[in-house]
């Protein structure tokens, strides 16, 4: 990705111990240092997938425009998550924050250490509800689908529900 061409990128939020609102709200201002054109979707509440026996989370979605790669925002990600003292647990148990790139313009990448676009995206109404809100009409590279489109086709039932707005501290 050549560093001054800008890319569009989407990333999913959560957070289900600790201050949650504060820890998405300091995650999204961490993060708009570096992405311009930032849109942030309303906190949703929402049911734990997968894992069960745990808190419910808060949830939301952001996106903007980077020159940064793939693998630079990744590591960005990483020091935001140790930055509000996210502790290591296992897969997809609970945690203070969870900073997810779910797409990255039309790329495709899988490795060990990169999947975009997310690879459960298109299973989680927990990522499609906030993206629909702020960026509905982008197209997921494999499924060649709107996100409103593979909001509707979901069908996943975890509840989900509107908490409120991020208050933005920037
Ligand atoms: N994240 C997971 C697993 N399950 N469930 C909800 N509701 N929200 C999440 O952010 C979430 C989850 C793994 O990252
Ligand atoms: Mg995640
Ligand atoms: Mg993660």
């Amino acid at each position: 990705m050549p560093s001054n061409s800008t890319s569009f990128i989407a990333f999913s939020i959560g957070a289900n111990l600790g201050d949650r609102l504060s820890s998405i709200q300091k995650a999204i201002s961490l993060l708009s240092e570096s992405i311009t054109d930032m849109k942030c979707s309303s906190v949703y509440e929402t049911e734990p997938v997968g894992y069960n026996n745990q808190p419910v989370f808060l949830n939301c979605a952001i996106c903007g425009y980077t020159d940064k790669s793939p693998e630079h925002i990744i590591e960005i990600c990483k020091s935001i998550e140790y930055t509000i003292g996210r502790q290591s647990r296992p897969k997809w148990h609970e945690r203070e924050i969870d900073i997810d790139i779910v797409l990255f313009e039309d790329c495709i990448l899988d490795s060990e250490d990169i999947a975009i676009p997310h690879p459960r995206m298109h299973l989680r109404s927990f990522v499609l509800q906030p993206l629909t809100e702020i960026s509905p009409d982008r197209i997921h590279p494999i499924f060649n689908k709107t996100i409103k489109q593979l909001l509707s086709e979901c069908t996943d039932t975890a509840e989900i529900k509107v908490f409120g707005k991020p208050t933005l501290l920037m």
